[in-house]
C-alpha cells in the first residue's frame, strides 16, 4: 500500500507498491515523497531510481480515492511530482507494463525515463472525462512533441513505448531496455550520469510544432465534433494549445482549473461509474477469484449462421482455434464465405493487416460431423431459437463431447435450465449471449444455470476478457437481464404510438436522450419480425398481458424494417435513412380510431421519462429477483449492449441521478393513464423501499 525504500549501491531504489497497479493513493505518495526527501538527505546517495512493484510501473491517480478527501491530501500528485522534479540529484523512472495517467506523469517529472519494450504508456483520463491533471498536458507536448501528445491525451488510448521512443526528437524515453534489463539499465544509466548538471527538466523544453496554430484548430474542429456530449476532450485541446502559447507554471494552473471543472461533472461522474462497474461486473459473489480455470484451447461453434459466424470470429481474433459446424456443406460455405468478406473488408480500411487476416482464417475449419468436435473445449450452440432444436443439439453434443468440455447456448430468451437438462452434465451447461453482430458487440450475458459448476462460470468470464466482451452474469428468466428490460421499454413506446405520438417523434426523444438510436429504428434494424415472434409467445403465456397492437399491425403489412425496405419508416433502395412513412402514420390513425383514442400531444420529458422508467423499474425486479446480481451490471448490459448513453452512466446510475423519489413520482402519474399499465407502473418492492429511505441503487 505504500513505496519501499532500499539502496543499491550509491543509488537510492524507491518501488510503487500499491496492489493491484500501483495506483498514486495517498500512502503511496507520501512514502514516496519521503524516498525522495530520505535520498536527498543522504550524501552517499548520487541518484534515485523510481520502479513499480508487480505488474505495472503505476496506472496512475487511485481512482478510488476520487471523490474523498485523500485525492487531494498533501503530498498531492502535483506536489509529489515537484518534489521529484525539484531533486538536487537526479532521478530515473525505470517503466514497465503499464505508465498510465498520473503513473505516466510521475515518470514525466523525473529527469530521465527508462521504458523495459512492450511498456503500454498512455494519459487516459479523457476516458474518466477528465484531463491530465498533474503536468500531463504541459510535459508530455514538451517531451514527445505537440501532434502525438495530443493524439495521445484526446484518445486516452495506450502506446507501446518503443514506438513512442521513435518519434524524432522526441525527450520522453532515454532508453528503451528488454524487460529483463530494466534495474541494470536504470542503474547504469545513474552512474553514467550522476555528476551531470543542469538535471534534465521536461518543463524547460519547448512544444514542438511547425504550425501549431493550424493544427490546434483543425484539432479543435475535429475533436468538437466527435464529442458532443463530453466535455473533457476539447479541455484537453484547449490545455495542450496553452503548452504552446502559455508558461510552464501559466499552463500548469490553466490544467489545473480545467481538471478542476471536469471532475465536478455528472459525465466524469457517470464514466467513472461505468469504469468501475465494468470491472465489479467481472466478480461473481460466490465464486472466488482464484477458482481453477478450466483451459480452452479449442472452440467448436454450432451453426455458421450470422451469430455462429460472428461468435466464431471472436475466438478467431483471439488466436484461439475455432471448428464451425453446420447440417448442409452449403450453409458451411456460405458461413465461411461471410467471415472471409467481414475480414476482407477490414483489410480494406486498414483496420487489420493481411498477414493477420491469414492467420486467423488458417484457425477456422468446417465439419459436418459431431465426431469432428468431441475434443474441443468450450462448444457453443448457436442455432435456431427453438426449444426443440436446441434439445436436438444438445443431446449430440452430450454424445460425443469429451469430459468437462463447457457447453454454451447462445440462446437469447430460452430456459439455460431445460436446456441443461437436456444432457447428463448440467453442471457443464452455461449461457453465452452474444448480441448481434457477435463479433463487433461488446456485450455477452453469461446465463447462470442452476447447476452451472462455479469453475464453468469462472472459465467463461475469463474468457470474455480475452476475447475482449463486456461479460455479465445473468440468472435464468426470459429474456435475462437486457431483453428483459427492452420488452418493457418496448412496451411504453408502443403505448405512445396508440396515445398520440409519431415512430419519429418517440426516436428523436430518445436519440435527445443520447440513445444511439431509439426504439423504432432500432426495430427497423434489428427486424421488426423478431419483437413480433415473441408477442405471439407472450399473447399465449400472458394473455392478461396487454401490448400496443399497431406493431402486430405493421408486420402483417410484411414491414419488418430495413430487410423488407420499408417497417416503421420507408427506405431508399440501397440506404438506410429512415423516411417518416404516410403508410404508417395511416395505420396509426386507423389503429387510433378502432380504438376509440383521441391522440394527444406528448411531450419529450414524458416520452424519455417512460421509455427510461420502464428499464429502471424492470431492473429492480430483476435485483430482487438475483437475476441481476448488482444494480451496476444492469448498467453495463445497457451501456454496452444497447446504446445507452455512456456519459448517464446507464439507467440504474441514471435514476440515481434523478433521485429515485422523483422517478417513483413519475411512475404514480403513468399507473393513472388509463391506456398504459397500472399494474407495471407499480414500483419494484426495492425501488419504493429505496426512494422511501431516500437512498440509492448504487
Ligand atoms: N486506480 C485504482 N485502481 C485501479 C486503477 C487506478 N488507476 N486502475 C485499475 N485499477 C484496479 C481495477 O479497478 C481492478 O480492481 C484492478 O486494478 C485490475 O484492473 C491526475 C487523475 C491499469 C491498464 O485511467 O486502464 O491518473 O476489480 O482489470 O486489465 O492525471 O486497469 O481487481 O479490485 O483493468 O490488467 C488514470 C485505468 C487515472 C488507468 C490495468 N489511469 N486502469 O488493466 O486490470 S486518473 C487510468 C486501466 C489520473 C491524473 C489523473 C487498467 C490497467 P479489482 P484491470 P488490467
Amino acid at each position: 500500500m505504500t513505496a519501499s525504500y532500499e539502496l543499491r549501491g550509491n543509488v537510492a531504489v524507491i518501488t510503487l507498491n500499491n496492489p493491484p497497479v500501483n495506483g498514486l493513493g495517498y500512502e503511496t505518495r507520501k512514502a514516496a515523497a519521503a524516498g525522495i526527501e530520505q535520498a536527498e538527505g543522504d550524501a552517499a546517495v548520487v541518484a534515485v531510481v523510481i520502479t513499480g512493484a508487480g505488474k505495472a510501473f503505476s496506472g496512475g491517480a487511485d481512482i478510488r480515492e476520487f471523490g474523498s478527501p485523500l485525492a487531494l491530501a498533501e503530498p498531492n500528485l502535483l506536489s509529489l511530482i515537484g518534489v521529484i522534479e525539484g531533486c538536487t540529484k537526479p532521478v530515473i523512472a525505470a517503466i514497465h507494463s503499464v505508465g498510465m495517467g498520473g503513473g505516466l506523469e510521475l515518470a514525466l517529472g523525473c529527469h530521465y525515463r527508462i521504458a523495459a519494450k512492450g511498456t503500454s504508456v498512455a494519459l487516459p483520463e479523457v476516458k474518466l472525462g477528465l484531463l491530465p491533471g498533474a503536468g500531463g498536458t504541459q510535459r508530455l507536448p514538451r517531451a514527445l512533441g505537440l501532434e502525438p501528445a495530443l493524439n495521445m491525451i484526446v484518445s486516452g488510448e495506450p502506446v507501446p513505448s518503443e514506438m513512442l521512443a521513435q518519434i524524432p526528437g522526441q525527450k520522453l524515453f532515454d532508453r528503451v531496455v528488454d524487460a529483463d534489463q530494466l534495474m541494470d539499465a536504470a542503474l547504469a544509466l545513474a552512474a553514467e550520469i550522476a555528476e551531470k548538471r543542469p538535471l534534465p527538466r521536461v518543463r524547460d523544453l519547448s512544444a514542438r510544432h511547425e504550425n501549431a496554430e493550424a493544427f490546434l484548430q483543425f484539432a479543435r474542429n475535429m475533436v468538437g465534433g466527435m464529442s458532443k456530449n463530453f466535455p473533457a476532450p476539447l479541455r484537453c485541446v484547449d490545455a495542450v494549445a496553452a503548452a504552446t502559447t502559455m508558461s510552464f507554471d501559466a499552463g500548469m494552473k490553466a490544467e489545473r482549473e480545467a481538471f478542476v471543472a471536469l471532475m465536478q461533472t455528472p459525465e466524469c461522474g457517470a464514466l467513472r461509474h461505468a469504469f468501475f462497474a465494468e470491472r465489479a461486473a467481472s466478480k461473481i459473489a460466490d465464486v472466488p477469484a482464484d477458482t481453477p480455470l478450466r483451459p480452452i484451447n479449442k472452440v467448436a461453434v454450432i451453426g455458421a449462421g450470422t451469430m455462429g459466424g460472428g461468435i466464431s470470429m471472436n475466438f478467431l481474433n483471439a488466436g484461439i482455434p475455432v471448428t464451425m459446424l453446420e447440417t448442409k456443406q452449403e450453409a458451411l460455405d456460405r458461413g465461411v464465405a461471410t467471415i472471409r468478406k467481414n475480414y476482407e473488408s477490414q483489410v480494406k480500411r486498414g483496420k487489420l493487416k493481411a498477414d493477420k487476416y491469414e492467420q486467423r482464417m488458417s484457425l477456422l475449419s468446417t465439419t459436418l460431423d459431431y465426431a469432428d468436435i468431441g475434443q474441443a473445449d468450450l462448444v457453443i450452440e448457436a442455432v435456431f431459437e427453438e426449444i426443440g432444436v436446441k434439445q436436438t443439439v444438445f443431446k449430440q453434443l452430450d454424445a460425443v463431447m469429451k469430459p468437462g468440455a463447457i457447453l454454451a447456448s447462445n440462446t437469447s430468451t430460452l430456459d439455460v435450465n431445460a436446456i441443461a437438462n437436456f444432457t447428463q452434465r448440467p453442471q457443464d451447461v452455461v449461457g453465452m449471449h452474444f448480441f448481434s453482430p457477435a463479433n463487433v458487440m461488446k456485450l455477452l450475458e453469461v446465463v447462470r444455470g442452476a447447476a452451472t459448476a462455479k469453475d464453468v462460470l469462472a472459465t467463461v468470464m475469463a474468457l470474455a476478457k480475452k476475447i475482449k466482451k463486456t461479460a455479465v452474469v445473468s440468472g435464468v428468466c426470459d429474456g435475462f437481464i437486457g431483453n428483459r428490460m427492452i420488452e418493457q421499454y418496448s412496451r411504453q413506446a408502443g403505448f405512445l404510438l396508440d396515445e398520440g405520438c409519431s415512430p419519429a417523434q418517440v426516436d428523436r426523444a430518445a436519440e435527445k436522450f443520447g440513445f444511439a438510436m431509439g426504439p423504432f429504428r432500432m426495430g427497423d434494424l434489428a427486424g421488426n419480425d423478431i419483437g413480433w415472434a415473441i408477442r405471439k409467445r407472450r399473447y399465449l403465456e400472458k394473455p392478461n398481458l396487454h401490448y400496443s397492437k399497431s406493431a402486430d399491425r405493421l408486420c402483417e403489412l410484411g414491414r419488418y424494417g430495413q430487410k423488407t425496405g420499408a417497417g416503421w419508416y420507408d427506405y431508399q433502395v440501397g440506404k438506410r435513412d429512415a423516411i417518416p412513412s404516410t403508410v404508417v402514420a395511416d395505420l396509426l390513425d386507423k389503429h387510433r380510431a378502432a380504438l376509440g383514442i383521441t391522440p394527444r400531444k406528448i411531450s419529450d420529458e414524458e416520452i424519455v421519462q417512460r421509455l427510461v422508467y420502464a428499464l429502471v423499474n424492470e431492473g429492480a425486479h430483476l435485483l430482487e429477483e438475483g437475476i441481476a446480481q448488482r444494480a451496476s451490471d444492469i448498467d453495463m448490459v445497457y451501456l454496452a449492449g444497447y446504446g445507452f448513453p455512456m456519459w448517464r452512466g446507464g439507467p440504474m446510475r441514471y435514476a440515481d441521478q434523478v433521485g429515485l423519489f422523483n422517478v417513483v413520482h413519475s411512475m404514480k402519474r403513468f399507473a393513472a393513464n388509463p391506456l398504459d399499465d397500472a399494474k407495471f407502473w407499480q414500483p419494484a418492492p426495492l425501488l419504493a423501499r429505496l426512494a422511501a429511505q431516500s437512498k440509492t441503487f448504487s
